[in-house]
């Protein structure tokens, strides 16, 4: 029988033929989808960016154990409940220009999925025309903006400027969140909402959407 441990082992070795076997085993066995993704998945991705900075993994090595990250997510995404979607509002989510990790803004917009809003994934290396574009296509009410960088940081804010310039700021409520953020920045460069996770976000975005219409 797995532990978490083994998903936690299984992320860091990458091993992506054993992944999805021993997610679903532990789902079986009733541990919870919140668990598995909190103590092994995002703890193991954790310890891959400790090795990653102490030169202990190599690129090559995180992509196959980002790719393990994605394949187990797969598994866990229909226990992470699901209310009606887009019931709660529309969402653009995407990574700013120059910025091309993608994990934790895919499980932002799983968790906000989950939790009834309508979600329009712009993927990574968004720029910020292509953002200003997907809000007017959307018609989105709120803009989800993720950085994993510090050198992507100021992307966030020239992008929340594209949007004061094309005239769409005022009827958008924006977000944004990724590890380097703060609150403080979030509110220095204009943003409506900061989000530490995904769980967070969900509140954040019905915050924004209380706000809103009111
Ligand atoms: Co990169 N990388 N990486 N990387 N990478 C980090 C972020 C780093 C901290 C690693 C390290 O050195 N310790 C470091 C950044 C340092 C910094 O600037 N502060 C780093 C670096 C330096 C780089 C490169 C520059 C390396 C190089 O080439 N020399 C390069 C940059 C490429 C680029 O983007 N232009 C690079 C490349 C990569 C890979 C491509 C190999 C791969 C990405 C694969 C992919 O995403 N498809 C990768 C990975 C996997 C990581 C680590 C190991 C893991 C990131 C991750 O997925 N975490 C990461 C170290 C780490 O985070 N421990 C690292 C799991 C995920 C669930 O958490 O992404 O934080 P996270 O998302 C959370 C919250 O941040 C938040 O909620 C999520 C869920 O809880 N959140 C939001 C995120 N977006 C949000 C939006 C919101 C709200 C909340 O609202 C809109």
């Amino acid at each position: 029988m797995p532990i978490l441990n083994d998903i936690y082992e299984a992320i860091i070795k990458g091993d992506i033929a054993n992944i999805r076997r021993l997610t679903a085993e532990m789902l079986e066995q009733g541990s919870s989808a919140e668990d598995i993704l909190r103590d092994g998945l995002i703890k193991g991705m954790d310890t891959v960016g400790e090795r990653m900075q102490t030169e202990e993994m190599f690129i090559p090595e995180v992509l196959l154990s980002a790719k393990c990250m994605r394949e187990s997510v797969e598994v866990l995404k229909p226990h992470l409940g699901a209310e009606s979607v887009g019931v709660a509002g529309k969402v653009v989510i995407g990574t700013v220009k120059g910025d091309l990790h993608d994990i934790g803004k895919n499980l932002v917009a799983m968790m906000l999925e989950s939790a009834g809003f309508s979600v329009t994934d712009l993927g990574v290396d968004v720029a910020p025309e292509a953002f200003v574009k997907g809000v007017k296509d959307y018609k989105a009410d709120i803009a989800a903006l993720s950085a994993l960088l510090t050198t992507t940081m100021p992307m966030i804010r020239e992008t929340i400027e594209a949007f004061v310039k094309s005239g769409s700021r005022s009827d958008l409520k924006i977000m944004v969140g990724g590890a380097p953020l703060s609150r403080e920045f979030a509110m220095k460069i204009g943003a409506d909402g900061f989000a530490i996770d995904g769980g967070s976000a969900v509140k954040v975005a019905k915050e924004l959407m209380e706000k809103k219409s009111s």
